[in-house]
C-alpha cells in the first residue's frame, strides 16, 4: 500500500485547525513545532508541514497527494488540483478597501489608480472582468499601510473581522471573493481508496460538528 502524503501549513492561521481535523479523524501522530514531516502511526499517511504558499504547487506536482490550504492561495497560484471538500475554517473575504476619507464610491473610479496587494492574480482577473484599468502594486505584506504612505490609492487584501482595515483608517469598498480552508488532491488521486477513506472520515468529523 502506498503511503500518502498530505501537506498542511507549518505555522499560521490554518495550522491548528488542520492538525485538529486530522487528529479528530483518529490519526495518531506527533506534532512538534520543529517538525517538517510526521508519520501517522495508524494510517498509511505522512504529514508535510509547509508554508501555505507552497502547498498548491506541491499538490499539483504530486509531491504531496493531498493538501489543506486557503482557497485564495490555490487560485492565486493558478494550481491545477482537485477540490475534495471545503473545511469550514479559515473563513475570510478578499476585499478592495480605500481610505475612510476617500470619495471613491464606484469601481470605475479606480481607473488609473494604484492598488497594493499580495494577491495580484485574483485582483487582475477581477479588474479585467470589470473593465477597470488600474496599476497593481505587488507587495508581500502589510499592504494596509500603503494608502497612508501614498504608495497606493486602494488596497486589495484578506479581511476577516475588519479590525485591521479600521485601525489603518481604511474602509471596505468591494467584496471580491470569499475563501475558506479546503482539502485538495492531486489530479487522479480522487479515487484512490485511502484518499476516499480519509475524505469520508473528514466528512463525518464535519457532520458531527454541524
Ligand atoms: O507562513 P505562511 O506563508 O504559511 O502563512 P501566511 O502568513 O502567508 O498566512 P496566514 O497564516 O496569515 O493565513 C493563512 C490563510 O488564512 C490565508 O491564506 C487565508 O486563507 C486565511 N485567513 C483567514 C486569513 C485571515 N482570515 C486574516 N484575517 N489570512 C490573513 N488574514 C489577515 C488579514 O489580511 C489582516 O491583515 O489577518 C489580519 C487581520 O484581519 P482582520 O480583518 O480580522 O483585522
Ligand atoms: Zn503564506
Amino acid at each position: 500500500m502506498k503511503t500518502l502524503k498530505i501537506a498542511i501549513q507549518k505555522s499560521g492561521r490554518l495550522n491548528e485547525k488542520s492538525v485538529e481535523i486530522l487528529k479528530n479523524c483518529g490519526l495518531s501522530f506527533e506534532n512538534y513545532k520543529s517538525s517538517l514531516i510526521a508519520t501517522v502511526a495508524n494510517f498509511p499517511l505522512e504529514i508535510l508541514f509547509l508554508r501555505d504558499d507552497d502547498i498548491p504547487e506541491y499538490v499539483q506536482d504530486g509531491i504531496a497527494d493531498l493538501g489543506i490550504v486557503g482557497e485564495n492561495v490555490i487560485i492565486e497560484a493558478g494550481a491545477d488540483v482537485s477540490y475534495l471538500q471545503p473545511l469550514g475554517f479559515g473563513k475570510c473575504t478578499l476585499k478592495i478597501a480605500v481610505q475612510s476619507t476617500s470619495n471613491i464610491t464606484e469601481l470605475s473610479q479606480l481607473n488609473g489608480k494604484a492598488i497594493a496587494t499580495s494577491y495580484p492574480v485574483i485582483l487582475q482577473k477581477y479588474l479585467s472582468e470589470n473593465n477597470v484599468d488600474a496599476q497593481i502594486r505587488n507587495i508581500s505584506g502589510s499592504v494596509e499601510i500603503g494608502p497612508g504612505l501614498g504608495l497606493s490609492d486602494a488596497i486589495f487584501d484578506i479581511v476577516s473581522t475588519g479590525g485591521t482595515l479600521k485601525s489603518n483608517g481604511l474602509k471596505a469598498f468591494k467584496n471580491v471573493m470569499d475563501s475558506q480552508a479546503v482539502l485538495i488532491a492531486s489530479k487522479g488521486m480522487e479515487l484512490n481508496p485511502e484518499v476516499l477513506e480519509l475524505l469520508q472520515r473528514i466528512q463525518s468529523v464535519l457532520r458531527a460538528k454541524a
